[in-house]
């Protein structure tokens, strides 16, 4: 007489055991979303230089800083000329008057005032003129 077969043999557990084992890791959520778009480099403000003006004219920033100074489209002849003898890190001075599209970046390490003008559209402190303010 043939033994039964029994449901409890050891193959009969491994296959439950897999089958638990499957359970548990699909992925059916909603996808995540995309990440955000990276800050900007040196994590600093962008001042826009228009026609005839900086937006925003003044910026307050921490030390180590980079602010970005980008022309906007159409914005032509403007430049940025330190006021006095605070110059702008980095970049020091721009005399030359640019174009757009045109942008640089300057670093502002240590805290100070930094006055600015364009020499074409503003003089110092006056017209087409900002201040970069580094603070602690
Ligand atoms: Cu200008």
């Amino acid at each position: 007489m043939p033994a039964p077969l029994s449901i409890l043999n050891p193959r009969g557990l491994a296959l439950l055991g897999m089958l638990a084992a499957c359970g548990g890791g699909g992925t059916t959520g909603p996808p995540a979303p995309p990440p955000p778009p990276p800050p900007p480099p040196g994590g600093g403000p962008t001042i826009t230089v228009s026609n005839s003006f900086f937006n925003p004219a003044t910026v307050t920033v921490t030390p180590g800083t980079t602010v970005t100074f980008t022309w906007e489209t159409g914005a032509v002849d403007h430049n940025v000329t330190p006021t006095g003898s605070n110059l702008i890190p980095t970049s020091g001075n721009l005399p030359a008057t640019r174009n757009a599209p045109f942008s640089f970046q300057a670093n502002f390490p240590a805290a100070g005032t930094f006055p600015f003008y364009c020499s074409v559209h503003g003089g110092p402190g006056a017209g087409m003129a900002g201040t970069v303010t580094v603070q602690p």
